[in-house]
């Protein structure tokens, strides 16, 4: 059994079947075998609050958590910039322990920082204007008296706005901000900072800390399945797995 793993940025959708499929095999055939599962946000293309749950589609992936932990195996949830919405109905449903952004865990002798990642993209200002707004309990309250419907019309809007070319391309610069990681390293010495977001995989070694970027799972222009996971293994080694195309050939 693998001491962890760790996802984010799947950005299950009822419109993207195969990153679903894929996610899916992923949850029966490889974390089935992890003592625990961190969930590093955006697991959801977006969450409109834990009513939306009782859709079909959700239920499905909901089912095959709960299964997970049903078995053993512990689910972590740091909230991401499209699912922060998930609350303790669903946490409950699902089996998984939500966890706050940035989550400190040592973890077979190693030092790590989870994080879902949007919080350090500081450069992007009206995101950080927007995340204040929209991460406020009083503000997510209000929101949640809506009929969902209503939410979903709304973050529908929200998505197609942003889909327009030039938020497009502020979306590409998006990145983390170096000053931000450091500030916030400084206080967790000789720490993995592990996060997703950004769609940056990457392994960066800095002088006494080190940040490893989860890579999304969508599929690239010309549909090769893109997605991962990273493995902490009993040695406290960390390794990224994507054995995509053989074992998605094998799912059916
Ligand atoms: C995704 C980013 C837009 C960065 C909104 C609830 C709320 C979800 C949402 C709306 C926006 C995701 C889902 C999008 C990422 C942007 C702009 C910059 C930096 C709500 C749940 F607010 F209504 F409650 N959202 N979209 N950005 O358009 O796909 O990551 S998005
Ligand atoms: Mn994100």
């Amino acid at each position: 059994r693998f001491p962890a793993l760790f996802v984010s940025d799947v950005h299950l959708s009822e419109n993207l079947p195969r990153t679903t499929e894929f996610f899916l095999h992923f949850l029966k055939q490889k974390a089935s075998q992890a003592q625990q599962l961190f969930l590093l946000g955006d697991l959801f293309e977006y969450w409109a609050g834990d009513d939306d749950g009782a859709s079909p589609y959700h239920q499905i992936i909901i089912q095959a958590l709960r299964k997970l932990s049903d078995n053993g195996v512990k689910l972590y949830w740091i909230a991401g910039n499209r699912d922060f919405l998930i609350g303790n109905h669903f946490a409950q449903e699902a089996g998984v322990h939500l966890l706050p952004d940035p989550t400190f865990i040592t973890i077979e002798g190693r030092k790590l920082l989870l994080s879902h990642g949007d919080s350090l993209c500081t450069d992007d200002h009206d995101y950080m204007t927007f995340r204040s707004m929209v991460r406020e309990t009083a503000w997510q309250n209000q929101f949640l008296t809506l009929p969902l419907t209503e939410r979903k019309a709304i973050i529908d809007t929200m998505r197609s706005t942003s889909a327009s070319a030039q938020n497009q391309k502020s979306m590409t610069i998006m990145d983390v901000n170096q000053n931000a990681v450091e500030q916030l390293l400084l206080n967790y010495p000789e720490c993995t900072f592990i996060h997703g977001h950004t769609h940056r995989t990457a392994i960066h070694q800095h002088g006494n800390y080190e940040r490893y970027v989860l890579p999304d799972w969508d599929y690239d222009q010309i549909g090769h399945q893109r997605g991962g996971w990273l493995e902490l293994d009993s040695g406290g080694e960390l390794r990224f797995r994507a054995p995509f195309a053989r074992e998605l050939q094998s799912i059916k």
